[in-house]
């Protein structure tokens, strides 16, 4: 058992029954010329964590615990896109639409991809979700199921939208979850502190938050 001093307390991990769950670090949402971008986001403030998932993922496969990446996007016909998500508000660009890395949002787009520096291994699982929450019309209940999978550790973007909703969902499910708190990051510096502080709230009414170094400082053991 691996022991991570997390807030707002300690949480024995058994990395034989966890996964790390990486959130969207799609081109999209942190690099210039995607959805990000297109709701007027600075996408420097995403690219900044990016070292940090990676030492985060690298010690996940140092101890051959699972990594699993999550892409927020939907079919070229939009048929997994509800209408009130493409058309709210007013973004220079909308899902589907046309920009500098391809169509925005749209599984096979060149901008849809995880980023370079945190491509997934051909071994490792990639889950698309056409919603906030990963567990919402996909198969990852089923994956983890298989995996055995009871303990989580979240990790990517946006932490109070995508992140969020999924530890909610996990949490709902049965499962213990950790926010890594230095490998996720908002637009919103405020949203992301908010998001922080709500989790562990309560005794962990959503789940725990450690740092990069806690998490695979526990792994190692
Ligand atoms: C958003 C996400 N923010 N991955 N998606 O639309 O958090």
């Amino acid at each position: 058992m691996a022991v991570i001093h997390a807030d707002p307390f300690d949480i024995d991990l058994d990395p034989a029954k966890t996964a790390l769950i990486v959130i969207d670090m799609q081109r999209d949402f942190i690099e210039p010329g995607g959805f990000g971008e297109s709701l007027g986001n600075n996408v420097a403030l995403l690219q900044a964590i990016v070292p940090t998932v990676g030492k985060l993922i690298a010690g996940f496969r140092a101890a051959g615990v699972p990594v699993i990446h999550t892409m927020e996007c939907h079919k070229p016909d939009l048929s997994d896109c509800p209408p009130s998500k493409r058309e709210r508000g007013s973004p220079s660009l909308r899902i589907g639409d046309e920009g500098p890395m391809g169509r925005l949002l749209i599984s096979g787009e060149p901008g849809t991809a995880i980023i370079d520096a945190l491509a997934p291994l051909a071994s490792e699982i990639v889950i698309e979700k056409p919603g906030k929450g990963a567990f919402y019309a996909t198969e990852l209940g089923d994956v983890l199921k298989k995996l055995g999978t009871k303990q989580l550790v979240f990790a990517g973007v946006t932490t109070e939208v995508c992140v969020q909703t999924t530890m909610r969902e996990a949490n709902d499910r049965g499962f213990d979850v950790v926010l890594a708190v230095d490998a996720t990051e908002s637009y919103f510096p405020e949203f992301k502190a908010a998001t922080v502080a709500m989790v562990r709230a309560q005794g962990a009414i959503v789940g725990w938050t450690a740092s990069t170094d806690q998490v695979v400082g526990a792994l190692r053991g």
